[in-house]
């Protein structure tokens, strides 16, 4: 068997904040080899796998000696021997291993890197690229891509309360075009911050600073930005949007601080509704709280029928978190980042739950990352339909919509583009 695993090895290597993370080299017996590394978020679900740091003094806590020692120890020994090209079985034993609910004892971060190199490793001993490994016989599709413009939140110092103000190109009629349309939108933002004296950089993803007055002075910025750029708001360019409400508070709590506003979850989901009805906003990510599955219902119910509402946080990347949620009426459409479920197995099992209860699925990155492009593959080869990989700028971004491209070329002119059917509720 050529496939079988020689050898697993880990090195601490750094994210796009200069942060500490975790890279993992796979090298199987016929000699392919795989590389992941792992991402690491900011605004976290409570449920996700847990991100093992080694906490001190050294790099803010931040540390990774702690998950590569488990990762070169016990978790190399544990998978010498076992088939690359049976990717549920490798997690199946990497869950075994660590033994706890949230991978809290190995690490999310060791096992994430592990599971994700294991893959590459089997897609390169196939002499495929990963795309066309996890693709098969399904034809595959190029995402539509929600790109941000300003970044916020948790990444941005809470300058601003919202998250994430993205631009979907909901016209184009390729993924190339996507991201050209992207392109010019993004410069017409820049010229308007810096116009306007209010250019100061870039928050983490790559999005400008959002140096506003008001959570609502971004949304008209950017929908002057979309006009600036030549396009029709909501026609050709549309808004989406993280809220990543569980930044803003709990237990039907919210606090709108550049807005000076307390809200409760009646009045936060008042306030989206209204955005909603006067900017051309068609998706909505965690509108409330983890804590709020009500709220996630109710705001579902009122806008479901016509917005795309995501659940991040509030769903973790969990099929049984997706099963209840639906079976609730909460959410539409699933968030799917492979560290927060911990293994590729599981992530795949999170988008099957999502697309088994209709709902759209998006391939998401973090706010640390790197230039690992795995997460590409995923969304093409497993067809999400959607993909978020932050704003237009920095390399640890560019790297994942350049690899879209790639694969898109590869394809060649019969290349399929998800387009705007790829959104919920539209969704065909
Ligand atoms: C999110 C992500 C990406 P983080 O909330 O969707 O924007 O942020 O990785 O910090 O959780
Ligand atoms: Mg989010």
């Amino acid at each position: 068997m050529r496939t079988a695993i020689a050898s697993v090895a880990g090195r601490r290597v750094w994210d796009s904040r200069g942060r500490p993370t975790i890279e993992c080299e796979v090298m199987l017996s016929g000699g392919a080899t795989g590389r992941a590394i792992a991402p690491a978020g900011a605004s976290r679900g409570g449920r996700e796998a847990v991100d093992l740091r080694d906490g001190g003094a050294a790099f803010g806590g931040l540390g990774v000696d702690r998950a590569l020692a488990h990762l070169n120890g016990e978790i190399a020994g544990a998978l010498r021997g076992l088939d690359a090209a049976d990717q549920a079985a490798v997690d199946a034993r990497l869950i075994a291993l660590d033994g706890t609910p949230n991978k809290a004892r190995l690490g999310g971060n060791a096992i994430v890197a592990v599971s994700l190199a294991v893959l590459r490793a089997a897609a390169r001993a196939a002499g495929v690229p990963l795309w066309r490994h996890l693709a098969g016989e399904r034809p595959p599709r190029l995402p539509m891509p929600q790109i941000q413009i300003f970044g916020g939140g948790a990444h941005a110092a809470r300058r601003l309360d919202l998250q994430d103000l993205m631009v979907v190109p909901v016209e184009a009629a390729s993924f190339d075009r996507a991201l050209a349309m992207t392109a010019e939108v993004y410069r017409a933002a820049g010229r308007l911050m810096a116009e306007a004296g209010r250019l100061h950089g870039v928050a983490d993803e790559g999005g400008f600073w959002p140096d506003f007055a008001s959570n609502e002075e971004a949304l008209e910025t950017l929908v002057r930005a979309i006009e600036a750029a030549g396009f029709r708001p909501g026609e050709e360019v549309a808004i989406a949007l993280d809220v990543a409400a569980s930044e803003l508070g709990a237990k039907g709590r919210y606090r709108l601080a550049l807005d000076g506003r307390e809200l409760t979850t009646d009045g936060l989901i008042e306030l989206l509704v209204a955005w909603i009805g006067r900017y051309p906003i068609l998706s909505v990510e965690d509108p409330l709280a983890e804590d709020d599955a009500e709220g996630m219902r109710r705001f579902t119910r009122a806008v479901g029928g016509r917005v795309q509402v995501v659940g991040d946080d509030f769903l973790v990347t969990s099929a049984a978190r997706i099963d209840e949620a639906a079976a609730a009426g909460a959410c539409n459409a699933a968030l799917l980042k492979p560290n927060q479920a911990g293994t590729v197995s599981e992530t795949l099992a999170a988008l099957n739950a999502a697309r088994d209860r209709g709902f759209a699925t998006i391939v998401s990155a973090r706010s640390g990352e790197t230039e690992d492009v795995t997460i590409v593959h995923l969304a093409v080869g497993w067809d999400a339909g959607q993909l978020k990989v932050g704003s237009f700028a920095r390399s640890e971004r560019m790297a994942k919509w350049n690899e879209g491209l790639r694969i898109e070329a590869a394809l060649g002119p019969g290349a399929r583009f998800a387009g705007r059917s790829a959104l919920a509720p539209a969704r065909r």
